[in-house]
C-alpha cells in the first residue's frame, strides 16, 4: 500500500523482542517503534493498522497507529471483527453458560459472532441437530469434523475477508481448525512459519495469519472466556438478539424477563421458540450483574 512518500500502511501481525512484524500486501516487514510513538508512550498491539516508513538505512519504523475499532485485553489484540465461538458436540461436553457468555461479551464489544460445532463424528444426526437448533437462527452456524475436514469450507465462507479469532474451551478442536484453514493455503503461509522459525502452533503468544483470500486469523492461546463489561441489568437483554424483537411485546418496556407478568420472552420460552439453554444462560448473567450491584 504505497503512497506518494515512503510511508506505507500495514497490519501488525506479531510483536516480539521489541520488534513489530507488519504485514503489507504480500510482505512482512520487521519494524521498530522508535520516534514519535516511543516519545508519546503509545503501545502497539497485534491487530493494529499502522503507518510505517523505511529510513535511508533500510530500517522500518512504525510512525502512527490508526484508531482501533476495539481492543481486548486478555490476550491483548485489536480490531477483531468476528469471533468464532467453538464448542464440541461431545467430548468435552458443551458448557452452554460459557458459550453464551463468550457470545454476550462480543455483542457488547460489537464483534460479530459465528458458531462452530466440532466433533460431529462423535454424535448422532439428532444430537448434532439439537446443538445446531439452538444457534442457527441467531448466528451463522456450522458443524465440522476436524479429522476429515468436513465443514471447513463452510466455516471459511463465513470468515472470509474478516479479522477473526477462534474462542472456546481447551480440547474442542480450535488448533485443528486453524491447521485445516492455513493448510488450504500452505504454500502461501509457509513464509509465516519461516518468520517465527518454529512450528506454526507451538507459539504461546498472539500471531495473525494473513491468508491470501484476505482473511486474517488471529492465533491466540487465550479466549477460553471473556469478561462481561459492567453493564446495567436491563442491558443484559441486548446481548441476546433473539430477545430483542420480543422486548417490544412485553407488558413493561423495562421487563427483564424473569418474574414480570405478560412477558413475551417467557411466553416464547414456553412455546419452545427461545432455547432453554439460552434463557438459562441469560438468567445466570442477570444473577452475576445483580451481585456486582450489591
Ligand atoms: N473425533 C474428533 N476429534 C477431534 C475433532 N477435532 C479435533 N479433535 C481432536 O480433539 C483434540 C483437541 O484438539 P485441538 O485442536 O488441540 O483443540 P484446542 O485445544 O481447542 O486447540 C485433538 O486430539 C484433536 O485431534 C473432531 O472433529 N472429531
Ligand atoms: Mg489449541
Ligand atoms: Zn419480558
Amino acid at each position: 500500500m504505497n503512497n506518494t512518500s515512503n510511508v506505507s500502511i500495514g497490519r501488525v501481525v506479531e510483536g516480539r523482542g521489541g520488534f513489530y512484524f507488519v504485514h503489507d500486501d504480500d510482505r512482512v516487514i520487521m519494524a521498530t517503534a522508535r520516534g514519535i510513538l516511543k516519545r508519546d508512550d503509545q503501545l502497539i498491539y497485534v491487530g493494529d493498522l499502522v503507518k510505517y516508513k523505511i529510513l535511508p538505512n533500510d530500517e522500518a519504523v512504525v510512525t502512527e497507529i490508526y484508531k482501533r475499532n476495539n481492543f481486548l485485553a486478555r490476550p491483548p489484540v485489536s480490531n477483531l471483527e468476528m469471533l468464532v465461538v467453538v464448542f464440541a458436540a461431545a467430548s468435552p461436553q458443551v458448557n452452554y453458560p460459557v458459550v453464551d457468555k463468550l457470545i454476550a461479551a462480543c455483542e457488547f464489544k460489537n464483534i460479530d459472532v459465528s458458531i462452530c460445532i466440532t466433533k460431529k463424528d462423535l454424535v448422532t444426526e439428532e444430537e448434532l441437530e439439537e446443538h445446531l437448533r439452538i444457534y442457527e437462527n441467531i448466528y451463522p452456524t456450522v458443524s465440522v469434523n476436524g479429522i476429515t475436514g468436513e465443514g471447513i469450507y463452510d466455516l471459511m465462507d463465513i470468515i472470509r475477508g474478516k479479522n477473526v479469532a477462534l474462542a472456546g474451551p481447551s480440547g474442542v478442536g480450535k488448533s485443528t481448525i486453524i491447521n485445516h484453514i492455513t493448510g488450504e493455503f500452505s504454500a502461501e503461509t509457509g513464509s509465516i512459519s519461516e518468520r517465527t522459525g518454529r512450528g506454526r502452533h507451538t507459539t504461546r503468544h498472539v500471531e495473525i495469519f494473513c491468508l491470501p483470500d484476505g482473511t486474517n486469523v488471529y492465533d491466540t492461546p487465550g479466549f477460553t472466556s471473556l469478561d462481561l463489561p459492567e453493564v446495567e441489568i436491563t442491558e443484559v437483554r441486548k446481548a441476546f438478539p433473539e430477545f430483542r424483537k420480543l422486548n417490544l411485546m412485553c407488558k413493561y418496556s423495562d421487563c427483564i424477563h424473569i418474574n414480570e407478568p405478560e412477558c413475551a420472552v417467557k411466553h416464547a420460552l414456553s412455546e419452545g421458540k427461545i432455547g432453554k439453554t439460552r434463557y438459562d444462560s441469560y438468567c445466570l448473567m442477570i444473577d452475576e450483574v445483580r451481585k456486582w450491584q450489591k
